[in-house]
């Protein structure tokens, strides 16, 4: 772990037992660290069961966490300065929103019928919220699996991220697919994890880090449309396997088909359905050429893919927006970019890009120009490392 993530997991430590003091003896409480996420390739692919190709990154959120002798959660969440207590059979939602995620996966728990007994938690870290690193599943892996280790629950990680995606599809009403939740329990450092998220089979891709640096920038906006917009290419991506089941029975969904049956169908699927599952069918196979580009070591290539996914979201499966289709633009002329794309969900949060290590300060500071000229906001740069992912930090000091 890297010197800051050490001094986060301490600051955090701290404040556990400035909210706790030694109610638990020091002995049982334990610390646990999640990381947020990056996707290099793949987006809008996994609900379709298809690849993705995140990594987990330095930015990550822990919890100082103890075990209770009575049926009581207490929950601090020390970046705000906020405590929410609820007992294990209330898991009625409470008006601050932090506190969804661990109820969600309490319920979660109880609907599989495991055993827990009351616990306190201080947590807190340094993943952006809303900038797409996804600090929700980070928060969702961290607490189960801090709670798998505490109350002993025989989970290993492929249930812990199944429960997580669950939690959040039920309890937070968000209905994600399995990526954020997977890269977060699986990463491996400077390795990008190929997920095939049907069969959860997975392989790590050595991701070269000497002469690029991955470097996020935040739009720093979230347009309300994000989450109406995703449930709505759910269904657009499931009409179109349904119209296309028609003429084989073996497609299941999008992941079972190819662009070329695709275009042979296109009349029938319609102008917005057609272009939705021309993308993700492309997608698909992009993030298998993208894995043989990475063996090859030819990053060139790679970024290349990078850009033809950032077309493909803002035209075909129109999830971008002004702010990153801005910041992409800006890369384009610029020969230390590799390449470039919005990264996520959409609808705001972070572009993704690829850039020669020398350059990175010129990078960030005309990145920073062109975005406080073009909407006034000083656009927050973050470059990041690839990291393990979710475990727990020993450490020998109280
Ligand atoms: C969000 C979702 F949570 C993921 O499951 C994935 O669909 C992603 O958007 C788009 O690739 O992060």
């Amino acid at each position: 772990m890297s010197v800051p993530q050490q001094n986060l997991a301490e600051a955090v430590k701290n404040k556990y037992y400035t909210k706790f003091g030694d109610s638990v003896p020091s002995e049982k409480v334990r610390v646990f660290r999640s990381p947020g996420r990056i996707n290099l390739i793949g987006e809008h692919t996994d609900y379709n069961n298809g690849f993705v190709l995140p990594a987990s990154v330095d930015k990550a959120v822990y919890f100082v966490i103890a075990p209770r002798d009575d049926e009581q959660v207490i929950l601090y969440a020390a970046d705000l300065d906020e405590t929410y207590s609820f007992p294990l059979s209330d898991l009625s939602k409470p008006n601050q929103s932090w506190a969804h995620y661990q109820l969600s996966i309490v319920d979660q728990i109880h609907k599989n019928g495991l055993q827990i007994r009351g616990f306190q938690a201080a947590f807190g870290g340094d993943i952006p919220v809303g900038a797409g690193l996804s600090s929700s599943a980070a928060l969702e892996c961290c607490l189960l699996f801090a709670l798998n280790e505490m109350f002993r629950l025989s989970l290993d990680r492929f249930h812990i991220v199944k429960m997580a995606q669950k939690a959040e599809n039920e309890y937070v009403g968000v209905q994600c697919g399995i990526m954020d939740q997977f890269a977060s329990a699986f990463g491996k450092e400077e390795a990008v994890i190929r997920l095939d998220c049907r069969s959860l089979e997975y392989e790590y891709f050595p991701f070269p880090m000497d002469e690029y640096l991955i470097v996020l920038c935040d739009t720093s906006v979230k347009h309300s449309l994000a989450s109406s917009e995703y449930n709505t290419r759910r269904l657009e991506c499931e009409k179109g396997t349904q119209i296309l089941q028609k003429y084989d029975s073996s497609i299941l969904s999008l992941r079972d088909t190819s662009p070329e049956f695709v275009k042979v169908h296109e009349e029938e699927l319609g102008d917005v359905v057609y272009r939705r599952c021309k993308f993700i069918t492309e997608e698909i196979r992009r993030v298998q050429d993208a894995c043989h580009l990475l063996v090859q070591g030819n990053l060139v290539d790679f970024g290349s893919k990078m850009y033809e996914t950032h077309q493909g979201l803002q035209h075909e499966y129109e999830v971008s927006c002004e702010e990153l289709d801005f910041l992409v633009d800006q890369t384009i002329d610029n020969p230390a970019v590799l390449g470039a794309r919005m990264m996520g969900g959409g609808f705001g949060g972070c572009t993704i890009n690829l850039v020669k290590k020398e350059a990175v300060p010129k990078f960030e500071e005309e990145m920073k120009r062109a975005y406080l000229k073009e909407y006034q906001i000083d656009l927050p740069c973050y470059k990041v490392k690839i990291t393990n992912g979710t475990e727990e930090i020993i450490s020998t000091n109280k």
